[in-house]
């Protein structure tokens, strides 16, 4: 069994390139629901639906989360009320977000509604919420003003200086059920090349798993989702220098230095092998840019041990 710590969109990329190279039933994604919001009175999960969408092959090609072919009737209707429609809820995607909230409101479980959805999906692979608790990352902006996450993410762009990052809730919040499971019976642990702060933070918040992580250091691998200093997609690069990490793979290094052995770094960074190794990590080169599928695979296939390591 492969056990994966997943974000959003660089997750699901280099998991639909895992259930290529290995039996699904193998692979088992724990997803981030620090990013979930409640917009409409509706629970969205955001980094749930773009690996279960990425995984069932109908995401949205171009942006990575939502899904294909969407339509967008509701939204404009919205707005003609004069209703909020900065975050953008497509109709299919909508239809994901009403069956949830229509689940949780019965008394179902957040791991409940994601495998009737998973089933419903067609998604190969497990996906496991990280928790069944809520959550609830805040950002603290420079001047002390605090936002939920798609506040700042999407609202204001990310586009403003940050100055903490808590996980609200993750003190009481117990890992979902299955979760430590997992990571307890995992042959190999990877960390997916999300964002170190804003999606594994959440992760490594709920103490059993970082515990249970540390645990398994020696069979975890991470790969960097810094390439030569810079964040491929979203403000990881950014977060790291305002929060006072070094924003290079180096950084990544240092922050995962207690629960992973090894770190996949891009060719680009190849020149930082040695100082990742000064942290504690053996690291291993080989491209990490997932631009088409079968980068993804090749990706993957190094990471599930298939290939040697150059
Ligand atoms: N990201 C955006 O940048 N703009 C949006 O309007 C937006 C809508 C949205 C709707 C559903 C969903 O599942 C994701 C959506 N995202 C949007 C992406 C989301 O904010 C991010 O993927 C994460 O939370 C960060 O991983």
């Amino acid at each position: 069994m492969l056990v994966a710590l997943a974000g959003g969109v660089g997750a699901a990329r280099l998991l639909a390139g895992l259930i290529d190279v290995v039996d699904p039933a193998q692979v088992t994604a724990v997803v981030n629901t620090g990013d979930d919001t409640v917009l409409h009175g509706l629970h969205v999960s955001p980094d749930l639906d773009t690996v279960a969408y990425t995984l069932a092959k109908v995401a949205n090609p171009v942006t990575g989360w939502g899904r294909d072919g969407e339509t967008w009737a509701v939204k404009e209707a919205l707005e003609a009320l004069g209703g909020e429609t900065w975050f953008a809820l497509g109709d299919k995607d909508l239809a994901t977000h009403l069956y949830r909230t229509g689940r949780l409101g019965q008394g179902a479980t957040l791991s409940q509604v994601t495998a009737e959805l998973c089933a419903r999906l067609g998604v190969p692979g497990r996906l496991l919420p990280m928790s069944d608790d809520p959550v609830r990352t805040k950002v603290r902006l420079v001047g002390g003003r605090e936002v939920d996450f798609q506040d700042y993410f999407v609202r204001l762009r990310h586009q403003v200086a940050v100055e903490e990052v808590r996980f609200e809730g993750a003190e009481g919040a117990r890992p979902a059920p299955g979760v430590l499971e997992a990571l307890q019976g995992a042959e190999r642990l990877i960390v997916c090349p999300s964002n170190p702060v804003v999606s594994i933070g959440p992760l490594l918040a709920l103490e059993a798993v970082a515990e249970t992580l540390a645990a398994r250091r020696d069979d975890v691998v991470a790969v960097s989702p810094i390439v030569a200093g810079a964040a491929l997609k979203g403000p990881a690069d950014r977060l790291l220098r305002e929060l006072g990490h070094e924003a290079s793979v180096v950084g990544v290094a240092r922050l995962y230095a207690p629960y992973a052995a090894t770190l996949v770094v891009d060719e680009a960074d190849d020149h930082l092998a040695g100082a990742v190794e000064a942290e504690g990590l053996s690291c291993v080169v080989v491209p990490t840019v997932m631009s088409s599928p079968e980068r993804a695979r090749a990706l993957a296939a190094v990471v599930a041990g298939l290939h040697p390591v150059p």
